[in-house]
């Protein structure tokens, strides 16, 4: 069995959680912070045959768009978190990054 841990924009949160229902996965979703933008996106785990994996993936690529996003211009500041400056920045945000692990014992009790 492999685990799937899919960092996604929240936007694209809905549509993937129904299709990967539709499709059979079970899924669980959790509310996170990426640690760049400091703002919130969407963590969802997948429990699933090794069989299926990528069929898993095929909906995660299908459904999590990638844009564009323009953003204060980012500085660190020892600790004290993210500031804003006079010009903004564009990154890329969307898509998913994923994370693939070996499940060495699967139970529902
Ligand atoms: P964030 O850390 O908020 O990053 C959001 C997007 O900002 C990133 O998208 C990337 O396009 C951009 N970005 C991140 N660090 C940057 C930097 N130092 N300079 C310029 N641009 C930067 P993604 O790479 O697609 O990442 C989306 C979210 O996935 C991240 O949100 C974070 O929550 C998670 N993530 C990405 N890589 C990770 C990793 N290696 N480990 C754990 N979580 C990760």
């Amino acid at each position: 069995m492999k685990m799937i841990m899919a960092v996604i924009s929240d936007e694209d949160s809905n549509p993937v959680i129904s299709e990967l229902s539709r499709a059979g996965f079970g899924v669980t979703r959790l509310c996170s912070t990426g640690g760049f933008l400091r703002s919130g996106n969407t963590t969802i785990m997948i429990g699933t045959d090794e069989n299926r994996l990528d069929e898993a993936i095929e909906i995660l690529r299908n459904k999590c768009k990638i844009r564009k996003k323009a953003i204060p211009n980012l500085e660190m500041s020892g600790g004290m978190g993210v500031m804003g400056s006079a010009f903004p920045m564009e990154v890329t945000v969307g898509g998913a990054t994923l994370f693939v692990f070996n499940v060495e014992r699967f139970e529902k009790l």
